[in-house]
């Protein structure tokens, strides 16, 4: 076991040094970044006290009312971003068009997008809830004017970094820069995320599915069928999986991502591209289960090929254990039935 104390500062500076070319400038974008997480931990922490739970009374793009929480989380990350010279313009789930840097303010290399508040639903029953974000370069470095549309509608294989804070019984911090997924647990007695899990793993095969199954009427059949041989005891005890839902992605993707199993947000007759948006949430998400050896999928390809035409376009997912996922497109896709697997077992 690594006995070292490693701050998260410190972490990203050694990671640093792994890139001699390295201006230091990507780090300390994720060092501003990481102070905007530590103050939405601390406000998430004490909200029940704070006049912050509750509604704005506003309805956002996708129709939803927006939390207090929502807001301030927004605000947060924009105040720690905006004025730092490493972006060039950001997305937010809580915005309807492009979050620009200031004019009197430097413009950077890098894009980032993220969903300040997840699981808002959650919030005011105190039901982890977490921020999403991923960062990527923009198109052309050489330019100093304003990011562009185009520079967030990137595929999410060409994310620098991606990642989540999730406020749970602690708080912790889940990121990747392409060399494997590590986790900070914060310490909030002396303010700091500190390496806990260092190169996480995803297990191959899982033994717990979570999805909203109150929309398994308006499922396609072939997902109903995937759903019920998850439910169905096999012959050598490897199913029933259990269930498991929060309601708030970053909480189910990261138990995901510690047990193992498949995550899913399916189209439905009433969400025929599903819920989650593309870009600020499943993104990033996709990215730390592909690091981590699992897989994430919208039914038909790897949901990081696809190329993105809207900043709040929505995606059906699937993500964790390879293994799931491959099974769950083999459904999908009509290779695998119920009734074929009933058949083997039963042999
Ligand atoms: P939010 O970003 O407004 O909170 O919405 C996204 C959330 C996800 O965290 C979660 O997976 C999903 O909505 C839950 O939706 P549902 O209530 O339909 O199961
Ligand atoms: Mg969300």
């Amino acid at each position: 076991m690594d006995r070292r104390l490693v701050t998260i500062e410190r972490h990203i500076a050694e990671q640093q040094q792994q890139f001699p070319e390295a201006t230091g400038e990507f780090s300390r974008l994720l060092r501003d970044l990481t102070l905007a997480l530590r103050i939405i931990a601390r406000d998430v922490r004490r909200a029940g006290l704070t006049d912050l739970l509750g509604s704005t009374r506003v309805v956002n793009i996708h129709g939803e009312e927006v939390r207090k929480l929502d807001e301030l989380a927004h605000d947060v990350i924009f105040r720690a971003m905006d004025h730092g010279g490493h972006l060039c313009v950001m997305a937010s789930e809580e915005a309807e068009g492009l979050v620009h840097i200031p004019a009197n303010y430097r413009r950077g290399k890098y894009v980032m997008v993220f969903d300040p508040l997840d699981g808002s639903s959650n919030i005011d029953a105190n039901i982890t809830i977490g921020t999403i974000f991923s960062i990527y370069r923009r198109l052309d470095e050489s330019l100093d004017t304003p990011g562009t549309v185009e520079d967030i509608l990137q595929p999410g294989y060409r994310q620098v970094c991606a990642g989540y804070a999730v406020y749970g019984s602690s708080t912790q911090l889940v990121y990747t820069t392409g060399l494997g997924v590590d986790v900070f647990t914060f310490d909030p007695t002396i303010g700091e995320f500190l390496l806990s899990h260092p190169k996480v793993r995803i297990p191959p095969r899982g033994s717990i599915y979570s999805v909203n199954e109150g929309s398994f009427a308006l499922w396609d059949e072939r997902l109903q069928q995937y759903v019920t041989y998850l439910k169905t005891p096999s012959p050598d005890g490897r199913r029933p999986y259990s269930l498991r839902y929060v309601g708030t992605a970053v909480a189910d993707v990261h138990r995901t991502l510690f047990y193992g199993g498949i995550f899913m947000y399916p189209a439905s007759r009433s969400a025929p591209r599903g819920k989650l948006r593309l870009i600020y949430e499943v993104n990033p998400l996709a990215k730390i289960i592909t690091e981590a050896g699992g897989r994430a999928s919208d039914g038909t390809g790897n949901i990081l090929d696809i190329t993105p035409v809207d900043i709040h376009q929505r995606t059906p997912v699937f993500m964790g254990s390879a293994e799931d996922v491959t099974e769950v497109e083999q459904f999908l896709q009509g290779i695998h039935s119920f009734q074929q697997c009933a058949d083997v077992e039963s042999v």
